[in-house]
């Protein structure tokens, strides 16, 4: 039997209409922004989000690694979540490839940075002190638990970056699982910024990319950046064709997979000495009391053996992810799971 992989929305498979549209794809050399498809999927992009332009990257990481490098200068500071993608999971590139000084504040249980801190960091011009040039923001949140961060809060960050001359990126990994949870524009979300990544191949089921979206001449120097970290592409349309479906059809589905995390937060709540974080949107994180005799890689393989697959994010903690390949039985079978589990 095929195995409920709640691992991430990252192992999603592309829809049948993804395969066709990418067997006759238009293409062209995208290095020479020939290929028609990429252009009409970073226009398509662009829209979505309310930026001038957009650029195809190979994933979501070298789309945020792009944004910092045309942001920063070598030695320049930028302002990042204690718990964030950037400075967490993408092998600190920042500061290994752009020398950029990254200043960690803690993100608060919402996924926020407190405006409070975020002032407070802000360097005076001062001859000692490294120049804050960025704040990077993200949402959902995926470590806080896939929380999203509202309009007005991102708003906020806004003004107070343009107050201070700084620029502001989004890593928006799961910018529309951050819109379709508030039943809002994702424009409404990326106002403010100057900035966004977002990802195609996570719940939106392209099997590869993410755009990086700005004005026209920050995408100009991003098109460069890319160049040099040697993600210029060729007939990259195979590839973006699969992105234009998933823009155009798989957003609003996504309340389908928010959903159904609601139901297997519900389910795992009613099990002794589970201690499940309420869900935002299609990730369920969980901790469990000393009740259970497990700790997570026990867990992990006892759930492997059952047929489900889970990951761990810290010592006795579980993310479960749902997404366009799990479906109603699929909850259920996993609750069964875990009741053979907790039940021994
Ligand atoms: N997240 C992956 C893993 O890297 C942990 C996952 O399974 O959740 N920003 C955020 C918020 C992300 O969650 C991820 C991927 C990325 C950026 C990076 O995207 P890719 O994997 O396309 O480089």
């Amino acid at each position: 039997m095929k195995p409920i992989d709640l691992r991430s929305d990252t192992v999603t498979q592309p829809t049948e209409a993804m395969r066709r549209a990418m067997a006759y794809a238009e293409v062209g050399d995208d290095v020479y922004g020939e290929d028609p498809t990429v252009n009409r999927l970073q226009e398509l992009a662009a829209e979505k989000v309310g930026k001038e332009a957009g650029l195809f990257v190979p994933s979501g990481t070298m789309g945020n690694l792009i944004a910092l490098l045309v942001h920063c200068r070598r030695g320049e500071e930028m302002l990042v979540g204690n718990r964030s993608h950037i400075f967490l999971s993408e092998r600190g590139g920042a500061s290994a490839l752009g020398g950029i000084h990254s200043r960690q504040l803690p993100n608060q249980p919402d996924g926020s940075l407190a405006l409070s801190d975020l002032q407070a960091a802000i360097r005076p011009d001062d001859i000692h002190d490294p120049v804050t040039r960025l704040i990077c923001l993200e949402n959902t949140h995926n470590e806080c638990g896939g929380v999203y961060q509202s309009p007005q809060y991102v708003h906020q960050v806004g003004e107070l970056a343009r107050r201070y001359g700084l620029s502001l990126h989004l890593d928006g990994a799961r910018l529309f699982n951050a819109a379709v949870a508030q039943g809002i524009d994702a424009r409404e979300l990326t106002a403010p910024v100057d900035s966004v990544t977002f990802c195609l191949s996570k719940g939106l089921c392209a099997p590869v990319g993410s755009v990086l979206c700005g004005s026209r001449a920050f995408i100009a120097e991003a098109r460069k950046v890319r160049k040099m970290l040697g993600g210029g592409m060729r007939q990259a349309g195979i590839l973006a064709a699969a992105g234009i479906v998933a823009l155009e059809t798989m957003i609003d589905r996504l309340a389908e997979d928010h959903a159904r995390a609601r139901w297997l937060a519900d389910g795992l709540k009613q099990l002794p000495g589970l201690l499940v974080d309420e869900p935002a949107t299609n990730m369920v994180f969980f901790s469990w009391d000393e009740s259970i005799p497990y700790d997570e890689r026990r867990l992990i393989a006892e759930l492997r053996a059952q047929g489900v697959l889970a990951g761990s994010v810290a010592p006795r903690r579980i993310r479960l992810v749902t997404h366009y390949g799990i479906d109603d039985s699929d909850i259920e079978q996993t609750l069964r799971a875990f009741r053979a589990i907790l039940s021994r």
